[in-house]
């Protein structure tokens, strides 16, 4: 973890201009009829969880290129993950991926306790193979053609729920690779019979607290059809399961251009909006930083999600998924966090009466213009003066800098070289 002094003097010497620039956007919010305490609130309540695999450098087909001190195993990522929670407060748990992340649930519960984290949905991975699985998922997992490659990977996902009861989550994700790469390859209908079959075994065993996430994407590493290859597929998934079944939105895999923000608004309206991957894209699956190619898009998501939070009952969960290849992960991470809840402030200045108003007189200019004064308005004084009121860094990545974390931790981690890696 960081030292408190450090996180305390950062802040001592940012206290001053940002209690002055709160203050002055208070005064201005308040002139729109919006309480900034009430934002602030909101925000400081707000999480997005950090998915295991983002604390270590990603990679890509071609190369991968390790930075120092990456992470070892399981608790070398939550130590990570807890420095991004200790410094943002944005990030209260942790997505895990098994088996990368395979340990017995007590050490992973008392190591999440010393990193003041928990545990959020739980990914089960068949699109890759596992050396205490004797069946190849070369051909697919739970859509394959043979029965036992079937079940190994229902048996799969059943044991990531086992270990997720141990450690308190409350949700499965799965997203499979399954699909083919040539047409006639499979058939359409008969491989999606087979995975909604497997998929109906894995929802039955879900006790009634939990959520099963499907997640869609269009292709990789299939590249001519995948099963779960739209939101489309993945509501038909959801409706066929029942009631436990809900839909997982990552914001880069989709098609481009494909308005994203209808999708999480069509989902929401028949109930099936479960939760979503946070990142960014310019071209595909890129595992961006969220908010770094297109910030209005990822408000646009947010109005939907205010506009949705009208029902007491919506509840979606939201994680990030982000891949790193040239910054540190953690700073990647901290920021990333801090622009999801940045989306997020600035959708809840939407004046929802007025907007409403437009819509209603098909008055679009005004209409867009305010969504654009929510998304023009400069939240930074909200989200910083919720990390201070909650312990946290007022500027998190120069307090991380200045704790010299990463050189730390590199003197116990021994470096790892990216030579040879890529596969092209
Ligand atoms: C697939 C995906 C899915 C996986 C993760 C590693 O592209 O988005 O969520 O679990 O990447
Ligand atoms: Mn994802
Ligand atoms: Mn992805």
């Amino acid at each position: 973890m960081i030292d408190k002094s450090i996180i305390e003097a950062g802040n001592a010497a940012r206290a001053a201009d940002l209690a002055v620039d709160y203050d002055t956007l208070g005064e201005r919010l308040d002139r729109r009829g919006i309480d900034i305490n009430a934002i602030k609130d909101k925000i400081a309540a707000f999480g997005v969880a950090i998915p295991s695999w983002g604390v270590g450098t990603g990679g890509t087909r071609f190369a991968r290129f390790p930075g120092p001190g990456e992470p070892r195993d399981i608790f070398d990522k939550l130590a990570d993950c807890g420095v991004i929670q200790q410094l943002t407060r944005a990030t209260p748990s942790v997505s895990l991926h098994i088996p990368w992340d395979i340990a017995p649930a007590e050490d992973l519960l008392s190591r999440a306790e010393e990193a003041g984290l928990t545990f959020d949905a739980m990914n089960s991975n068949t699109f890759q193979d596992h050396e205490d699985h004797p069946l190849s998922y070369k051909y697919g997992s739970l859509s394959h053609t043979d029965a036992a490659t079937r079940s190994q990977a229902v048996d799969h996902n059943i044991e990531c729920i086992e270990l997720g009861e141990k450690i308190g989550s409350k949700a499965l994700t799965i997203w499979v690779g399954d699909g083919s790469n040539f047409p006639g390859q499979s058939n359409f209908t008969r491989q999606f019979e087979r995975y909604l079959d497997s998929a109906r075994v894995i929802y039955d065993r879900l006790a009634d607290d939990w959520t099963l996430l499907t997640e869609h994407k269009m292709y990789e590493p299939a590249f001519y059809s995948t099963v779960v290859q739209d939101w489309g597929t993945n509501l038909l998934i959801a409706q066929q399961l029942g009631e436990k079944a809900k839909c997982l939105v990552d914001l880069g895999h989709h098609a481009p251009n494909v308005n994203i923000e209808m999708i999480v608004a069509r989902l929401n309206q028949f109930g099936k909006l479960g939760g979503f991957h946070f990142n960014d894209s310019k071209y595909g699956d890129d595992d961006l930083d969220a908010g770094s190619i297109d910030p209005y898009r990822l408000f646009l998501v947010f109005n939907e999600l205010v506009e949705a939070e009208a029902d007491p009952d919506f509840d979606p969960m939201h994680m990030l998924d982000q891949s790193h290849n040239v910054t540190d992960p953690i700073e990647s991470l901290m920021i990333s966090a801090t622009e999801v809840q940045r989306a997020y402030a600035q959708a809840l200045l939407v004046d929802r009466a007025a907007l409403g108003g437009f819509q209603q007189e098909n008055d679009a200019l005004m209409a867009t213009l305010t969504l654009k004064q929510a998304f023009r308005t400069d939240v930074e004084p909200i989200l910083a003066m919720a990390r201070q009121e909650t312990g946290g860094a007022i500027d998190p990545v120069a307090a991380y800098r200045e704790a010299c974390y990463r050189a730390a931790v590199a003197e116990e981690r021994p470096a790892v070289s990216g030579a040879g890696g890529g596969i092209v």
